[in-house]
């Protein structure tokens, strides 16, 4: 079994509900248990501005999955929440990340691990710090001082 933490992410068809839906599904995956979930956090896009605010989300899983075959799952279940790809950086009705995969480093044309942008956005490190205080990301400094040195926030609140 592998510990691996998911990034959530929605700003269309009521996104605290499909976070929700989200979170309860990945315990649902083949040969995957949902082992914590943080809180929801509203926060402002990054990206094109002209659309609504995110919720966020973190949860951690144990998985026997292979991380492509995580990606795999992933994707299909992106697919049934009705996600449709509009714009670069737009709105979605659910966006499901791989943050990390154990202490994995991956670097293919399908998956990138850690998750390429994950230093860079208070709306994963925030949630993934509730969870999992004391959290290594490899190659990165203590989750604390990656939080403090942040130039852009995007969180305004936690639901
Ligand atoms: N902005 C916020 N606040 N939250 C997200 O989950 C999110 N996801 C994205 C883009 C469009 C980059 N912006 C986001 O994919």
């Amino acid at each position: 079994m592998t510990l691996a933490y998911i990034g959530i992410g929605s700003n269309l068809s009521e996104p605290t509900k499909q976070v929700r839906a989200a979170i309860l599904n990945l315990d649902s995956l083949p040969d995957t248990d949902l082992i914590a979930q943080s809180s929801l956090y509203c926060s402002k896009p990054q990206g094109p501005q002209d659309q609504p605010d995110f919720v966020n989300a973190v949860a951690k899983i144990n998985t026997k999955l292979k991380p492509l075959e995580l990606l795999n799952e992933l994707q299909q279940q992106e697919k049934e929440q009705g996600k449709v790809k509009k714009r670069h950086w737009g709105e979605r009705v659910i966006d499901l990340d791989i943050l990390l995969f154990a202490d994995e480093i991956i670097s293919s044309e399908k998956l990138t691990l850690p998750h390429p942008q994950i230093h860079l956005r208070d709306f994963v490190l925030l949630p993934l710090a509730e969870i999992e205080t004391k959290i290594v990301i490899p190659n990165q400094p203590p989750i604390t001082d990656l939080i403090k040195q942040l130039v852009e926030t995007f969180v305004e609140i936690k639901i």
